[in-house]
């Protein structure tokens, strides 16, 4: 059993049953030319945590632990992308359109591949999801309970929309998820505090909130 000293108390968990979920680190949301700055955000925040997550990954594959990688993204036909998450707003380019990195959060186009630093290595479970949260939609819950996880170490961007969102949906199916605060990132920094907060509030009434390094550390001390 690893223990570790996060908020609001102490999370414990088994690697055996536990997955590192890491959501959508793709260059659509991290790298200019994609969708986040399609809807009009400065998508050079996203890039700073990058270096933490790539260090808590590595860490999680030499101790072993399962890896689930999220991507959010639409069939090229859109069959799968509702008309009102498509026409929602102004962004300068919709789902399905063609911008500088490809079709914007289409399968397959570059925008929606994994950032390379981050990039799923053969036999690590790739997830795609069309909604924000990792659940809807997808065999994420198959799987996990295939694998016998029954803890989340979660990662990755926006905080408070597909992180936030995968964390709710996780909660409700009963699992124990802790949300690594220094590799999450949002366009708004007043979102992220936020929803580090919300999420730890009542006694962890979503989820736990560690810094990577008590992860690695605790890695390093259990092995
Ligand atoms: N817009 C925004 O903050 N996020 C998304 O649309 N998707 C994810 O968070 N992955």
């Amino acid at each position: 059993m690893i223990h570790l000293n996060a908020q609001p108390f102490s999370f414990e968990f088994e690697l055996a049953h536990t997955a590192l979920l890491i959501i959508d680190m793709q260059r659509d949301f991290i790298e200019p030319g994609g969708f986040g700055e399609s809807l009009g955000n400065d998508v050079s925040l996203l890039s700073a945590i990058v270096p933490a997550c790539q260090a808590v990954l590595a860490a999680w594959r030499g101790a072993g632990g399962m890896v689930v990688h999220t991507r959010e993204q639409h069939r090229a036909d859109l069959s799968d992308c509702p008309p009102a998450k498509r026409n929602r707003g102004q962004p300068t380019l919709r789902i399905g359109d063609v911008g500088p990195m490809g079709r914007i959060l289409v399968a397959g186009e570059p925008g929606s591949q994994i950032i390379e630093a981050l990039k799923p290595l053969p036999g690590e479970l790739v997830i795609d999801k069309p909604g924000k949260g990792a659940f809807y939609a997808t065999a994420l819950q198959t799987a996990l309970r295939l694998a016998d996880i029954s803890h989340l170490v979660v990662m990755g961007v926006t905080t408070e929309v597909c992180v936030q969102t995968t964390l709710r949906e996780a909660n409700d199916r009963g699992y124990d998820c802790l949300l690594l605060q220094d590799c999450t990132e949002s366009y708004f920094p007043q979102f992220k505090a936020a929803t580090l907060e919300m999420v730890r509030a009542q006694g962890a009434i979503v989820g736990w909130t560690a810094d990577s390094p008590l992860l690695l550390q605790a890695l390093q001390a259990g092995r």
